[in-house]
């Protein structure tokens, strides 16, 4: 958790070896349907990316069609693309995504589908006719809470959150806080929405977009891009700031701190001899190739497998609980969140450590941080959210031998056989569990969005230990998510509607 999101390494793109013809494989990313359209790319060029694709686990369909999720052109400018699509016989085309041919490239060198970003997108320009004459899409009313919100990992308005995340990220780097907040509320609100805005009377009554967010979203409509975003992906800072956050231990000071002594690439701070990395940075640069990439879903499932059989060591009641953005459905994260927990009360003191030690003797420990329980200093919850909880956690790099993860193939070409994963660890008392199982499913803005719901509609205090009535000068128990949900008057929300 206390790194930034990876898939962002800033290198040149390179174009994918030419060789023979590759042998088809067995598809490896079942969530990715590719097409590639033919018009201007030339059958020839097609035929080789079909099958360069399809022999690196791609699927890639002959024919248009509605279960196509990705299309890709080479070439082809973006009106006249456009409106070939909408003349074929596709459900909805501006739900897919129609991609450059970047995008292809780029996942052909990173061996798997990379995360589909804004600069990949070939951007639909709807005409002024098209703005005028189409009626406002009517949409229920929106909550300004996330918690009051369904907001699953389909995003029908990436194009416009995509284009916001570049600027929170931004404001982050520059330690803006009061920008970030404004721009969070506003991409969580067009995350949850069940539809594309289709044109700019589709944002009157929506709660959280601000001028600057409507300014942007109205450029995106007319020019296809923002240019205060584009402006900002092209700064020399922004780009350094996020390629050392995208190391481990790395935050926006020390970055800011680095950029400022003139560095701009890792391979400089690495060899810069007055630079003096901590533990958690050492193993961050050390680990980088590994742990800047996505962790998959079969792999977070292997690395449950050793956890709980470590755990069970310690003790035969351990469960192990899979929390964090794979509770909330993603298919890949920056790490594998698990919460430990033992039914009977006070007997998990001394859980991770052995944990830990067991791990180091199998010698799969790469990095251990450990944080013993301070529970005892805490009283009412905390009002700050991004103050960490007080449980026994530790923050770990683990070994995961390649051949444990489900539905992976010897690639001979491969240096070695094992990967470093990201993997934090966290025990809460049982009295604890739900509170706990809540905020460490996440998304971060779903959290904060709980808590300010219980502080200004409840005048009641929420973190991941405990939930406090001010009125009534009470703690409220509860032994399910479900039971904190009512607490609070709120319908309950499934871990998988909670990609706020
Ligand atoms: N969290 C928390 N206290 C904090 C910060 C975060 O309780 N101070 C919660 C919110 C999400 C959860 O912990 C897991 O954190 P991450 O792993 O950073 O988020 P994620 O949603 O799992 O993202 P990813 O899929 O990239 O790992
Ligand atoms: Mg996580």
């Amino acid at each position: 958790m206390l790194q930034a999101t990876p898939w962002t390494l800033l290198r040149k793109r390179r174009q994918p070896e030419v060789t023979c013809a590759h042998p088809k494989q067995e598809t490896k990313f079942r969530d990715v349907i590719m097409y590639l359209v033919e018009r201007r790319m030339g059958k020839s060029r097609r035929m080789f990316l079909t099958s360069l694709a399809r022999s690196k686990g791609f699927c890639v369909e002959d024919t248009l069609s509605d279960k196509v999720t990705h299309i890709i052109a080479e070439a082809n400018p973006a009106h006249e693309l456009w409106s070939w699509l909408h003349g074929q016989s596709l459900t909805d085309p501006d739900s897919t995504n129609v991609l450059d041919i970047s995008w292809f490239t780029e996942s052909m060198e990173a061996g798997r589908p990379v995360l589909v970003e804004a600069k990949h997108c070939i951007q639909q320009k709807p005409s002024l006719q098209l703005k005028k004459t189409l009626p406002a899409n009517p949409l229920p009313t929106v909550s300004q809470y996330a918690c009051q919100r369904r907001t699953t990992l389909d995003n029908h308005n990436k194009v416009f959150t995509d284009a916001l995340e570049v600027l929170i990220e931004n404001y982050e780097f520059s330690d803006n806080k009061g920008a970030c907040v404004g721009f969070r509320r506003a991409a969580s609100v067009l995350k949850s929405l069940p539809k594309p805005l289709r044109c700019l009377k589709d944002m009157e009554g929506l709660p959280c977009l601000g001028d600057d967010t409507k300014a942007i979203i109205e450029e995106i409509y007319e020019c296809g891009s923002s240019s205060r975003v584009e402006n900002i992906l092209s700064d020399e800072k922004y780009q350094t700031l996020k390629l050392f956050t995208s190391v481990f231990g790395v935050g926006p000071k020390t970055g800011d701190k680095w950029y400022r002594r003139g560095l701009r690439a890792l391979e400089q701070v690495h060899s810069e001899p007055s630079i003096q990395l901590n533990k958690m940075q050492a193993a961050g640069f050390l680990y980088y190739e590994d742990i800047s990439k996505p962790v998959s879903r079969a792999e977070a499932k292997a690395v449950g497998c050793i956890i709980e059989e470590v755990a069970s060591c310690f003790s035969s009641s351990v469960t192990i609980t899979l929390t964090g953005g794979f509770r909330r459905g993603k298919e890949f994260g920056h790490d594998v969140d698990f919460l430990l927990s033992i039914p009977e009360p006070g007997k998990e003191d001394g859980l991770l450590p052995a944990v830990i030690d067991r791990l180091r003797k199998q010698g799969i420990l790469l990095y251990s941080d450990l944080q013993e329980s301070t529970l005892q200093q805490w009283k009412r919850p905390s009002r700050c959210f991004d103050s960490m909880d007080h449980f026994q956690k530790c923050f770990l790099i683990v070994k995961l031998w390649t051949r444990l993860v489900e539905g992976h193939r010897e690639d001979p070409s491969s240096r070695r056989d094992w990967k470093a994963v990201r993997v934090d660890l966290v025990v809460p008392p049982v009295d604890c569990y739900a509170f706990a199982l809540l905020g460490w499913s996440g998304s971060t803005q779903f959290e904060r969005d709980l808590r300010r719901f219980a502080r200004l509609e409840r005048r009641m205090l929420l973190d991941n230990h405990a939930l406090y009535d001010k009125t009534t000068n009470t703690f409220l128990q509860a032994k399910t998510e479900e039971d904190i949900f009512a607490h609070l008057g709120l319908d309950y929300i499934e871990p998988w509607q909670r990609n706020a």
